[in-house]
């Protein structure tokens, strides 16, 4: 059985959001086309308290970009995003939500952020979606979202260390590139973990 999941295709990431992702909002398209390919489509969501730890404004003395230390592990300070009950958290408007089967939050916790939609950074809470998948015969996933070097790299990479087979839609991705090469680097280490890499026109039916 064959889920889609939709990594974070929220207003924050898409042009004018607080964390936009250049060219993020072509993503959408390609999520419109492959949804009703789909009997399972999975959204995760970032969704932040205000005070979360991931944003420079709650670390004085830091500003955006820079990577501090948190619960020991590195962390890349981000403008105040994907706050909870704002706009910019919401899922882009123009994806259908009645074809969306289920939404996953995560990066609820403020002491630790959570880019995957498994588990958070830590590996120390999952979020369900696993189990949830599981549960329903899904041995493979599809994914795209925002963003690449992310959100999208860190959820393939824990869909198969658990076993699922994982294939990457790159056209339905795009990369946050706080270096240039990052989303290359992302996509070589998603293929170096197994994750299968295809384009939306070329997706087995
Ligand atoms: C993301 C940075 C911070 C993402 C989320 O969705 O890729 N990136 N929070
Ligand atoms: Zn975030």
């Amino acid at each position: 059985m064959r889920a889609l999941i939709l990594v974070d295709l929220q207003n924050d990431f898409c042009p004018g959001g607080a964390l936009a992702v250049e060219r993020g909002h072509e993503t959408i398209e390609v999520a419109k086309k492959l949804i009703p390919q789909f009997d399972i489509v999975v959204a995760t969501q970032d969704w932040h308290p205000p005070h979360h730890k991931s944003f420079a404004a709650n670390n004085p003395g830091t500003k955006v970009g820079d990577v501090i230390e948190l619960e020991g592990l590195p962390q890349v300070m981000w403008p105040a995003h994907c706050v909870q009950g704002t706009r910019g958290a919401e899922l882009h408007d123009a994806l259908p939500r009645d074809a969306i089967t289920e939404v996953f939050r995560k990066g609820t916790d403020p002491a630790i952020d959570s880019y995957s939609g498994f588990f958070d950074n830590g590996h120390r809470k999952a979020t369900g979606l696993g189990e949830w998948l599981v549960a329903r015969g899904v041995d493979h996933v599809v994914v795209l979202g925002l963003a690449t070097d992310y959100c999208v790299k860190f959820t393939a990479l824990d869909a198969r260390n658990l076993g699922l087979d994982v294939t990457l839609v790159e056209d339905g991705c795009r990369a946050v590139n706080l270096s240039p090469q990052d989303e290359a680097k992302a996509i070589a280490e998603m293929r170096a973990a197994g994750v299968k890499v295809t384009t939306s026109d070329a997706l087995p039916q």
